[in-house]
This record gives C-alpha cells, structure tokens and sequence, in this order.
C-alpha cells in the first residue's frame, strides 16, 4: 500500500511553510504503507499539473493533500471542496481570482474521500487537538483538494483522497505580533503520522 502526501512551498509572507515541513519529517514506512511525498506550488494554474505527474509517477492508494491554515488552533480534516476560487492575495504567480469557478462545468463540490470524523478522533484521543472543518477556503488548497477529487472521480482511480489543513508552526507564529494559534512541528508531524496509522 502506498501514501501519498503532498506539502505546499511557503506562500504570502512566510519563508516555511508546515505543511511540507511536517511531511518531509515523516518516515519512508508507517505499518505496512509506504509513505511518498510531493511538494506542490502555491499557485491556481500549477498545483494541479503537479499533483497529477504525482499521482502517475507513485500511483498511490491513498493521497492525503497538507495545507497552512494560519490561525488554526488545530489540524482539520477537510469534509468538502467547493467549485469555487476567490483569492484574498495573490498567488506565488501573481494570479489572484475573483469568484471564478475551478471547473466551469464541474459539479459544484466534492467530498473528501477520507473518513474525517473518525481521522479528527484518532487524533484527540491521542491528545493532538483536531476537528472536521466543513470548508477548505477559496484559495489554492481548495483548488488542489477540488481538483485532487475531481481527478480520482473522472479517471475512477483506485485512490481515496482528501485533504488536513494544519496550524503555523510555533516558530512561525513567535514572529508574528499578535501572537496567533499554532502547534509545535513535531506535533503536526504526530499528528499526520496518526492519520495516516488511522487510514492504513
Ligand atoms: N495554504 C493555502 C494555500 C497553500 C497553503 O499551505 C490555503 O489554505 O489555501
């Protein structure tokens, strides 16, 4: 069985971004899956061609998409992405859409293919604070979830896919006045290695 986890450049105002930090720490084998990673850009027109050279290239069975969500007092399971782009700042291209369709006559949301409640329980039962968060925004990590769904449902992939939007790191928020929401790295870290025990 293979995993699938993709991490986002740093995008805005920050140099890291914990979505690829936590995924980059993960190990090469939780139980019996086999865990690969991606790093996608932050970008409208790039993200998706990205993640779908990914998914040929590893053909995984599951495929878990980490996002920042700044100000996140906890990791959240993504239960729908809209058929929808509205970006409050620019992309890493300087693209920034204004409610715009992602797929002009694609349905108008889908559903994370992964088990959101029962991931987001996992992980407080672990003490790791997690909950299901009803929308993943209008910006690229919607894109990337929408498309991610679209493709597994157009091309019947074998692949149950979603995606977790994760807090600043504690290092991030520290430079940040005021101090906003944030998890250790090593927690996120916890946290997405706990997901993945969960699924496999
Ligand atoms: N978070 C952004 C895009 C990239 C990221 O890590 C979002 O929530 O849309």
């Amino acid at each position: 069985m293979k995993v699938l986890l993709t991490g986002f450049e740093p995008f805005g105002s920050e140099t890291v971004n914990p979505s690829y930090e936590a995924i980059r720490q993960l190990p090469e084998h939780i139980g019996r899956a086999e865990l690969v990673t991606a790093r996608i850009p932050v970008s409208f027109e790039q993200s998706g061609p990205v993640l779908k050279e990914a998914l040929a290239i590893h053909r995984p069975d599951i495929v878990i998409c980490v996002g920042q969500a700044g100000g996140y007092s906890g990791i959240a399971m993504e239960r729908v992405a809209i058929n929808l782009q509205d970006a409050s700042i620019p992309d890493n291209c300087g693209v920034q859409p204004s409610e715009q369709p992602i797929l002009p006559d694609g349905p108008a949301a889908y559903f994370s293919s992964l088990p959101v409640k029962k991931l987001a329980a996992a992980l407080r039962q672990n003490g790791i604070p997690a909950f299901v968060s009803n929308s993943a925004g209008t910006y690229v990590c919607n894109h990337l979830m929408y498309t991610l769904l679209h493709l597994i449902d157009r091309d019947h992939l074998p692949v149950i896919g979603g995606f977790i939007h994760v807090p600043y790191s504690t290092r991030q928020a520290a430079a940040k006045t005021p101090v906003p929401a944030s998890m250790d790295l090593a927690q996120i870290t916890r946290g997405l290695a706990l997901a993945v025990e969960t699924l496999v």
